[in-house]
């Protein structure tokens, strides 16, 4: 039987929302321990747990069909993979930082300077792109603590929060790459295991729209259904059914979670009440 072999980082920040998002495809394993590969029960579906940097290397050479990753990790290691799907979890930037006390006037600052990073191709890149020459120290971890160890006047990490560069005395001043998990595949992959593939994104988009759409009821007196419906870009339009009591109706649609407090606010202002909203597991258009 032909199995879709696909990736996820072994144990880290990616770990737990990639096995959240292939458990919300509806694939499951059976309990396992500390396994370095798992095969589904009910999708033909074989699951690796990899180191992240290793992925995109497999992934390019077929040795695994498709895989979660970083999309830094992707531009770091410059091979030839699909980005088929960005997955909105991981989210963080590539940026470069200098000490608080460092005079920084623009990326011209960083001429000649020691700049640590674990990230060299993407930073050599960036230098090259805005003709900067500058050393470039690779680390493979810790890189925040390197100006302060005498080692680096500048570095250029991960940022998600910001918190790590202000504990260590750094200053955030230019951003190079914006990242999120993302689903890759392998370019030349072969049809049968495309098959299961186009399967996967079809559930993973499912899932995606359902975590940015909320089912939302309401009541509202029949005269301001108009103005109501409106403000609902509904997935076609709202459903409206009579209430008991005469001149009111009730109203179910599907809205996006963006800006969604300002929605509420504005509903209840054209005259809705009773508002429910509820979570949707999945959306199938
Ligand atoms: O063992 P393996 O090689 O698989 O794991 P790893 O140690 O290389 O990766 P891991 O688990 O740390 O990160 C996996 C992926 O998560 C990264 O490749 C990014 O795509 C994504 N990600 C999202 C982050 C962060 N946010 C993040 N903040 N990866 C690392 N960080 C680190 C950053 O390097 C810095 O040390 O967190 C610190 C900064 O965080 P803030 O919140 O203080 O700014
Ligand atoms: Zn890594």
């Amino acid at each position: 039987m032909t199995l879709l072999r696909f990736a996820i980082q072994k144990s880290g920040r990616l770990t737990e929302p990639s096995r959240a998002l292939i458990a919300e495809c509806g694939i499951e394993f059976e309990p396992s321990g500390a396994k370095l590969r798992s095969l589904a029960d009910n999708f033909p579906f074989e699951l690796l747990f990899l180191r992240d940097d290793d992925i995109p290397g497999y992934v390019a050479e077929g040795i695994v069909d498709a895989a979660i990753v970083g999309r830094n990790v992707v531009a770091e290691r410059d091979v030839a993979v699909q980005v088929t799907r960005p997955l909105g979890f991981g989210r963080c930037r590539l940026s470069i930082a200098v000490p608080r006390s460092m005079e920084y006037s623009g990326i011209r600052s960083l001429m000649g300077a020691r700049i640590s990073t674990s990230y060299p191709r993407i930073l050599r890149n960036f230098l090259e792109r805005n003709r900067v020459t500058a050393e470039i120290n690779e680390l493979s971890g810790s890189v925040e603590i390197a100006p302060g160890l005498g080692l680096a006047d500048v570095i250029c990490d991960l940022v998600s929060s910001g918190s790590t560069l202000m504990s260590n005395g750094l200053r955030e001043v230019e951003t190079i790459l914006e990242s999120e998990a993302v689903l890759i595949s392998t370019p030349a992959i072969p049809e049968e295991k495309r098959i299961i593939l186009d399967k996967l994104v079809f559930r993973v988009d499912a899932a995606q729209r359902a975590k940015r759409t909320k089912y939302i009821t309401l009541n509202t007196p029949n005269e301001a259904i108009p103005e109501i419906v409106k403000l609902l870009p509904g997935l076609k339009s709202p459903s409206i059914l009579p209430l008991a009591s005469l001149g009111w109706s009730s109203l179910h649609t599907v809205v996006g979670e963006d800006d969604f407090w300002n929605l509420i606010d504005r509903l209840r202002s054209a005259g809705a009440q009773g508002i429910l909203v509820l979570p949707i597991e999945k959306v199938i258009v």
